[in-house]
């Protein structure tokens, strides 16, 4: 029972002295902002408001370091289990304050006693997020091998396998009060031939079918597609076309999760958004970042201007269906060079710039453009909201959710992880899966 209550992270006395330091000049810049937004017919308070109230999912599995097919290379002081992975994503939640469920990822995380694993998060402010589930490599001990396909797989008894897993990972999320199973699967060929795209289909239909059966009346379940990889020349689930297709056959529970990094390069994927979100598709999110492929950079850091783009579907989205439009949102990254924490913070930091900049969009301005047929006009009515520096915004929001103004100065100044390197003697296999 060692982890029932958990140890101090960063003390309140490191933000409120930082806060305090930074807090006056934070104030200044913030009432700067809002003259400018109030002159543009904006209420900076209601803006704030939005963006206090915003919350974004962080991954169990992206604590670790991540590595690539060509090696990992682990940092001191980084987490070998997943009680001290909740260590680090409450750290995340304590300096932000945006960040408070963590998403798990079944087998990676099972533990054998799951009040413990909640009381144990509870105490460090934290709740859970959608459960993953992982039929996508083989574990120790499993009887039938993946290599050929999980959900979709040619043999009954495997397909069985896989969906057993599945209505697992839903039992184990209904003691962590989960509302949602995301499944993403690598099922799909190397070879032309190798499968028939249909048969291969409708075998998903008929096991996902009976996941679906298992859900609680409360639950969904969110399709995650990917292009390729693992299987490079077809993929059961390669694109929102399919995973649109299926959540229509399988019903209102099931929807198509989006993850920046799946799809073709140059894809444009705010309009995939907008597809799914005017069908009530749009389940979730997984927010990251790419120059390639699925690179799994950090959100915002290639392309902030698209995911600016994104989020103004999002906003769209939410302004024409605000009671029922409610997709669910997380980090999905791999921090192959940086202390993850590092990363997932100022990944927070760049979605919260790109909700707050959409928010900035005048709406009935665009609108009128857009009917006016003034494309120049209607693309400079999202250039200003694009250009404007909002993070006087995302400091005041901090300061007033108990937040640092400043969370990675804190972060650094905390000495956190040379700590926890004193503490964390042993650095298992904990790498960050690229899902
Ligand atoms: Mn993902």
């Amino acid at each position: 029972m060692r982890h029932v209550v958990a140890t101090p992270v960063i003390t309140p006395d490191q933000i409120d002295a930082s806060n305090a330091r930074l807090e006056a000049e934070a104030v200044r810049d913030y009432a700067h902002l809002g003259e400018q937004l109030a002159r543009r017919g904006v209420d900076i308070e209601d803006i704030l408001a939005d963006i206090m109230a915003f919350k974004v999912a962080v991954p169990s599995w992206g604590m670790g370091t991540g590595g690539t097919r060509f090696g990992r290379y682990p940092i001191a002081g980084g987490p070998n289990n997943l009680f001290e992975k909740l260590e680090d994503c409450a750290v995340i939640q304590q300096l932000t304050k945006a960040t408070p469920r963590v998403s798990l990822h079944f087998p990676w995380d099972k533990v054998k006693d799951y009040d413990e694993l909640k009381g144990f998060a509870a105490s460090l402010d934290l709740g859970f997020d959608a459960v993953n589930s992982n039929t996508f490599q083989d574990q120790a001990g499993q009887s039938l091998s993946y290599k050929f396909g999980s959900l979709t797989h040619a043999d009954a008894p495997t397909r069985q396998q896989a969906i057993e897993h599945n209505l697992e990972c839903i039992e184990i999320g209904q003691k962590l009060d989960a509302k949602a199973l995301t499944v993403w699967l690598g099922d799909g060929s190397n070879f032309a031939g190798q499968s028939d795209f249909t048969r291969a289909l409708e075998r998903y239909l008929d096991s996902m079918a009976v996941v679906y059966a298992g859900l609680p009346d409360d639950w969904r379940v969110f399709m995650e597609h990917k292009l390729y990889e693992p299987a490079f020349y077809s993929t059961v689930i390669q694109d929102w076309g399919t995973s649109i297709l299926c959540a229509q056959k399988l019903g209102p529970k099931a929807q198509c999760l989006v993850d920046l990094g799946h799809h073709a390069p140059n894809v444009n994927i705010e309009m995939i958004v907008a597809r799914l979100a005017q069908f009530g598709k749009l389940g979730g999110f997984h927010f990251n970042d790419s120059k390639y492929g699925d690179d799994d950079l950090d959100a915002g850091s290639v392309n902030p201007f698209q995911l600016f783009l994104v989020f103004n579907e999002l906003v769209e989205a939410k302004g024409r269906d605000p009671q029922c439009f409610d997709p669910a949102y997380m980090l999905d990254q791999s921090h192959n060079i940086t202390d993850p924490i590092e990363s997932l913070m100022m990944s927070v930091n760049s979605i919260l710039q790109a909700f707050t900049k959409a928010l900035l969009i005048d709406r009935v301005a665009l609108r009128g453009h857009q009917d006016g047929n003034d494309p120049l006009m209607a693309h400079a009515t999202l250039k200003e909201a694009y250009d404007t520096d909002v993070r006087p915004i995302l400091k005041i929001a901090r300061l007033r959710t108990g937040a640092a103004i400043d969370p990675l100065g804190v972060y650094r100044a905390s000495g956190y992880r040379a700590q926890k390197a004193a503490i964390r003697v042993t650095q298992g296999a904990t790498g960050g899966g690229i899902v």
